[in-house]
């Protein structure tokens, strides 16, 4: 049986390692990309490599850069892959703002290197291409909720950045008859979402809270909503959309949307705790209702200069056209991370806190 190849670009990330479970599992031989790092950035797939000098695998690890055009060429002409996901990318809104520049040339130069690659080795016939578009793509939501058709206005360089991968991937798909798509996901999280993201920043902090590593959690706005899902649902929605006979683009959502406040008390009460809000503002505390501690306070230094009030997304053409729907509901997302973050903060050496973004 000749086995089909994908290749992941941002294999290391949150979706990288769900994606490459998934098809692992539908029996391809995955292809991961990589960057070079001084410190070990591949906890997330240790468990999928193994050891070729043992036994026989079809997980292989590539280094790899968005940012270097020879090295994308390069890749695609060695592994000659059927399916390229693009998961890659500066994916920190926060980060986008302070590291513009480099946002933009890994996020939006990035995805044109690699369909430029795909192209120039003559390609464009046997390669199908997925990009990670965004909800950030709506940012401040001219409609709600948002769907494939809801015109764009992103507040952030990554945004904007992402505005190009997906306009690129269009471009592609039109000029030269690729099978290229985009998903246009919202949020997606789970145990092994970063940890400077707010979902699971407040999972480790009411976990470290728990078992009295830390006192207090610092946030900055309480109040954006967000659709949120689980990432292992949502890498299903990917590998579907290049499966279809016509490439287009989708929206994949939950169809709900909840507050970073709604999600903070969602996660504490996990641990049995009842938060109640005082205060207005910059000034606005989340006390233990039962304790009077204050456990939640609000640092300006997590405002973002433009912010994204409120994502909703409309999933109608991917559970028509691909027959996906999320499985995972809100609640279970929020109990599943703070099941996995109460476990894994008991095994950490030094507890670190996510003081920088
Ligand atoms: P992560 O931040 O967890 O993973 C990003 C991956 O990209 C990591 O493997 C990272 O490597 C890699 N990477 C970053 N910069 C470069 C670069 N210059 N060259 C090569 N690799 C690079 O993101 P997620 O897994 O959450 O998201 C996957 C993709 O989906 C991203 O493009 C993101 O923007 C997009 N997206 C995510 C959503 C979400 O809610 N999770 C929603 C919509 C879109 P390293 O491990 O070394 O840092
Ligand atoms: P987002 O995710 O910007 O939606 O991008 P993030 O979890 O960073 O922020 C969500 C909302 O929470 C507010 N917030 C905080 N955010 C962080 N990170 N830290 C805080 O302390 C904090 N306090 C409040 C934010 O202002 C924001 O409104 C994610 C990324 O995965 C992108 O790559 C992806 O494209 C989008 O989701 C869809």
């Amino acid at each position: 049986m000749t086995r089909k190849k994908a290749m992941i670009t941002g294999v290391t990330g949150q979706d990288g390692a769900h994606l490459a479970r998934l098809l692992l599992d539908k029996g391809y031989e995955v292809h991961g990309v990589k960057r070079r790092s001084s410190s070990f950035n591949t906890e997330r797939i240790d468990e999928l490599y193994v050891d070729t000098h043992e036994s026989e695998t079809c997980f292989f690890m590539h280094f790899g850069d968005m940012t270097d055009s020879t090295n994308m060429i390069r890749l695609v002409q060695t592994i000659q892959p059927d399916e390229i996901y693009n998961l890659a990318a500066q994916s920190h809104v926060a980060v986008s703002f302070e590291t513009p520049e480099y946002t933009a040339n890994a996020d939006a130069i990035g995805p044109l290197r690699l369909l430029e690659a795909i192209r120039l080795l003559g390609l464009t016939e046997s390669i199908r291409f997925y990009q990670a578009s965004t909800s950030e793509l709506f940012g401040k939501a001219q409609e709600v909720p948002q769907t494939e058709t809801t015109p764009f206005y992103p507040r952030s360089p990554y945004g904007v950045s992402k505005l190009f991968g997906y306009w690129a991937t269009v471009n592609y798909r039109e000029a030269y008859g690729m099978y290229a798509c985009n998903g246009i996901l919202f949020n997606h999280e789970g145990p092994m979402r970063g940890e400077t993201f707010v979902t699971r920043k407040i999972t480790r902090a009411v976990s470290a809270i728990h078992h009295r590593l830390q006192k207090t959690l610092y946030l900055g706005n309480l109040d954006a909503q967000r659709d949120w899902g689980y990432a292992g649902d949502y890498v299903e929605g990917m590998y579907l959309m290049l499966q279809q006979e016509v490439p287009e683009d989708f929206v994949l959502a939950t169809g709900e949307t909840h507050s970073v406040r709604e999600f903070v008390e969602r996660a504490f009460s996990e641990v049995d705790i009842e938060i109640a809000w005082r205060g207005q503002g910059v000034e606005e505390e989340g006390i233990n209702v039962k304790t009077g501690d204050v456990l939640v306070k609000i640092d300006p230094h997590y405002f973002r200069p433009t912010e994204v009030d409120l994502l909703l997304g409309d999933p109608s053409k991917a559970r028509e056209k691909l027959g996906w729907k999320h499985k995972t509901s809100f609640e279970e997302l929020v109990s599943m991370m703070v099941q996995s973050d109460l476990k894994q903060i008991k095994v950490e050496e030094t507890y670190r806190k996510n003081i920088f973004t």
